[in-house]
């Protein structure tokens, strides 16, 4: 009797050690899905959402007298952040947010896997000059910098660009943004594998689209002074490139989760 109690409580131990171990990788599974940082634009375009994982700042940046308003987004979306019509002069109106980190490393994935992306509304016209020649929906690092994560829409093609320190990687997506109408595109990287997924947001749910290009990147290590930039590029010091790709329509849920 007594060495089958003595196993009854040995099952029972293992068992309780195990639902404790499986209860304590769920939640770590949930951590990891919280957002770096993610702006869902409903209080101001200024203001990240609560639940990102960063504190960061966010600035508006403006030439041209252009400017960032608040507007509706698609329903049960809340408020988007709207960018500038478009604008093909040198000094057109063009504005673009400036985000920084306290902890700039946050927002530096290395080798991690991560992913970033934003809901977008494209408006029409949205480019087609010198100065503006697409449009920049999220970025930090520029081209040539050693590294770098873009997300454009140049086109109408979206395109998620990664580079690291053994090379750079685009995929670019088989599904058309259309203007007009939101649509979700996501970019990720795992690996060698950069992949862009395309998929609408309101109306007919559709199906997501997503492509896939791999190649070496390596770590992608960014400059502490690389601003993490929303709605165009931006210079290290946060001004606004001549060239700068200013994003034409509304963005919402623009986000990034690094890990
Ligand atoms: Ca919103
Ligand atoms: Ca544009």
């Amino acid at each position: 009797m007594k060495r089958w109690s003595w196993v009854l409580g040995a099952v029972v131990l293992a068992l309780a050690i195990g639902v404790g171990l499986w209860f304590a990788s769920t939640g770590d599974d949930d951590d990891s899905i919280a957002d770096t940082v993610r702006f869902d634009f409903d209080d101001s375009p200024l203001t990240s959402t609560d639940g990102s994982k960063v504190e960061v700042s966010a600035e508006q940046v403006s030439a041209g007298g252009g400017e960032v308003t608040s507007g509706p987004s698609y329903p049960g979306a809340g408020q988007a952040a709207v960018f500038p019509e478009f604008d093909g002069d040198r000094d057109g109106a063009r504005a673009v947010l400036a985000v920084t980190a306290d902890d700039p490393e946050a927002l530096s994935p290395g080798e991690a896997p991560f992913r970033f992306g934003a809901d977008v509304l494209l408006s029409e016209p949205n480019q087609g000059s010198e100065f503006d020649n697409g449009n920049n929906v999220l970025q930090r690092g520029l081209f040539g910098m050693g590294a770098q994560f873009k997300l454009q829409i140049d086109k109408g093609v979206a395109s998620c660009r990664v580079e690291g320190d053994a090379g750079g990687v685009t995929a670019k997506s088989s599904a058309p943004i259309e203007t007009g109408t939101w649509q979700s595109v996501t970019c990720a990287r795992d690996g060698d594998s950069v992949r862009v997924t395309v998929s609408p947001v309101d109306g007919d749910p559709g199906d997501p689209v997503t492509d896939e290009e791999s190649g070496s990147i390596g770590a992608v290590d960014l400059p502490d002074d690389a601003p993490l930039s929303m709605g165009g590029k931006l210079d290290r010091n946060l001004s606004i490139e001549e060239e700068s790709d200013q994003f034409n329509g509304s963005l919402d849920n623009v986000f990034v989760a690094i890990g």
